[in-house]
């Protein structure tokens, strides 16, 4: 399953993931190695694979006839793909979903190629050695639909405005004719007791185009943290009377808004208690399987967590499926961590970081626990070129969304020169680990800084990473540093000094688990893995998950 839920129950689709596929590569003495290689997966999962880093050709068959599009959910990061030796697209983008078609294929068997790059090059602006392993390969499930003439892309549904248990909600569909003729049809929309209908649509050869309904749903429940209500959406496409086409999609009914120094989830003034999570585990990689992907939620729950932050990229769909279901507020960023200004002036950086942004925002729009969009997390905003970027940014998260704020995690501190254009100001900080501040006059300076003009003056302030190293099993009495103690007593402080300070909506501690890091970082982690993990790569829990749980249960969600 691609999703948490069926998507189609007239559109045939079949899985091409949960699967063996062909795989060859060629290795140092020129030499063709193949084997079979699982799909989803990371070759790094692979004996003798742990560390290529190059390309990597996948092959599978599939049979069809007529109209196919095959959608990728993430290949990192590179990929070309091939349906029977004929290129039919490429993409570059490790964490956000593509898909490629194949048009008028005869009836039988076609071979369905896909060439996999994770080298680092400057072809490629978002990938550099980091503090997080840039691992190779289909990581993502790939699913095969048969499509008629005129099919169903995607659809969007946003809460526009509620009163006494009545929402008003938008619907917008979008619609693609495949075909050389222009296409006559209608369409029709169904959410909880109410059938939306456009009748007698139009649509000319190869055009797309989005259909807008606004309804009222009455009697409708809320999503929150507490109760994640979620609805059924469902569009169909009708030719004579005959459903040729369907796309089912998830929603839940919340406004986020942003007022003053508070960010507004269904009026109520959240409290943010978070982990920033990245998508790594030493079995899979980044390619988590689904109960993997449930038990860290789980654990998150169990701490007293109410949200993930996906640092620092989009992540797998059902991840975020299930986020919605336990009532899991996410912030989903997109892709880029720590980027200079020197990198940020890679002449392809703007567009691929736009183009991460705009397939994420569209491929996850009707997530309800998705309550903001961040960007370039660490990346040069103390610079005027920087400042372009963040702006630009911003701009294509407005036009694609509307309905939820934007931010980035900033380290820059007085240098930074972004805060004005954001909604809410967010800091990355390490009061006793990197830094000597307490957590208390950290966060004082930062205020007072912020509420200068032209930078985050009234604005909500959040925390969007704190914690410490502790390696799992290294216990010292005299708190050694990277023992469990000392980093469950830096946490304690940290949570708790955050928690008490008035002008704070929260705070993401950094990081859920221990990853594994790029060679290249390996001299500054030891272990070669990012060890801020309350619990480690494996998930077992160190001393300082109960400090956490302790101190995240008895905050409440609002403030
Ligand atoms: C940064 C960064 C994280 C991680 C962290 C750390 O704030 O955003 O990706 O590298 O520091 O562990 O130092």
């Amino acid at each position: 399953m691609l999703r948490a839920f069926a998507t189609h129950k007239y559109r045939k689709t079949e899985e091409l993931s949960e699967k063996f596929w062909d795989f060859s590569m060629e290795q140092e003495d020129g030499l063709k190695e193949s084997r079979k290689m699982w799909v989803p997966g990371c070759w790094e999962s692979c004996p003798g694979l742990e560390n290529y880093r190059g390309i990597g050709q996948y092959q599978t068959a599939f049979e069809a006839e007529g109209n196919v599009r095959i959608v990728f959910k993430g290949v990192s990061h590179f990929a070309k793909v091939y349906i029977d030796d004929v290129l039919v697209g490429e993409h570059y983008g490790s964490y956000t979903p593509f898909e490629v078609y194949g048009k008028d294929l005869h009836f039988g068997v076609h071979n369905l190629r896909v060439e996999v790059d994770n080298s680092f090059s400057e072809k490629y602006a978002l990938d550099i050695p980091n503090d997080y392993y840039s691992y190779g390969g289909i990581s993502r499930g790939v699913g095969l639909e048969f499509l008629p003439d005129v099919f169903l892309q995607w659809i969007h549904v946003t809460p526009l405005q509620e009163q006494n248990g009545v929402w008003d909600v938008k619907v917008e569909v979008m619609c693609a004719n495949l075909s050389e003729q222009e296409q006559h049809f209608d369409l029709d929309v169904q959410i909880p007791n109410e059938a939306l209908v456009e009748k007698d649509c139009v649509l000319p050869v190869h055009e797309e185009r989005v259909y807008t309904f606004e309804t009222k749903m009455e009697h409708a429940q809320s999503w929150s943290p507490e109760h994640p209500v979620l609805y059924m959406v469902t569009a169909r496409i009708r030719k004579d009377g005959v459903v040729t086409d369907d796309l089912v999609d998830r929603f839940g009914l919340r406004l986020v808004r942003v007022e003053g120094n508070q960010i507004l989830l269904n009026g109520k003034a959240l409290r943010i208690k978070g982990f920033c999570r990245h998508e790594d585990h030493p079995e899979y990689g980044c390619a988590l399987p689904a109960a993997e992907m449930q038990r860290d939620l789980q654990l998150m729950k169990d701490m007293g967590a109410n949200s993930v932050r996906t640092s620092h990229y989009p992540n797998d769909e059902r991840f975020l499926d299930y986020c919605d279901e336990l009532g899991i507020l996410v912030w989903e960023e997109n892709h880029a961590r720590g980027l200079e200004v020197e990198q940020m002036q890679n002449p392809l950086f703007e567009e691929q970081c736009e183009k991460v942004i705009s397939e994420m925002i569209t491929a996850h729009y009707n997530h309800p626990s998705i309550y903001i969009w961040g960007i370039l997390n660490e990346c040069g905003s103390e610079t005027e070129y920087g400042r372009m970027c963040y702006k630009a940014q911003y701009k294509k998260i407005a036009s694609l969304d509307k309905s939820r704020p934007y931010s980035s995690a900033s380290c820059k501190y007085e240098k930074d020169i972004c805060q004005d254009l954001e909604m809410v100001c967010s800091w990355n900080m390490y009061p006793y680990w990197y830094e000597e501040d307490t957590a208390t006059q950290r966060l004082t300076k930062l205020h007072e800084w912020l509420q200068q003009s032209q930078r985050g003056a009234g604005k909500p302030l959040l925390v969007t990473e704190i914690g410490a190293g502790g390696i799992y099993g290294f216990r010292s009495v005299a708190q050694d540093v990277w023992s469990e103690e000392l980093q469950s007593e830096i946490l304690g402080k940290q949570l708790s000094e955050v928690a008490a300070f008035e002008n704070c909506s929260g705070m993401y501690i950094w990081q859920f688990c221990d990853v594994r890091v790029s060679k290249e970082w390996a001299m500054r982690r030891p272990k070669s893995r990012n060890n801020k993990g309350i619990v480690d790569e494996y998930r077992r829990p160190k001393l300082a998950y109960e400090t956490v749980k302790k101190i995240f249960t008895a905050l409440p969600n609002y403030r």
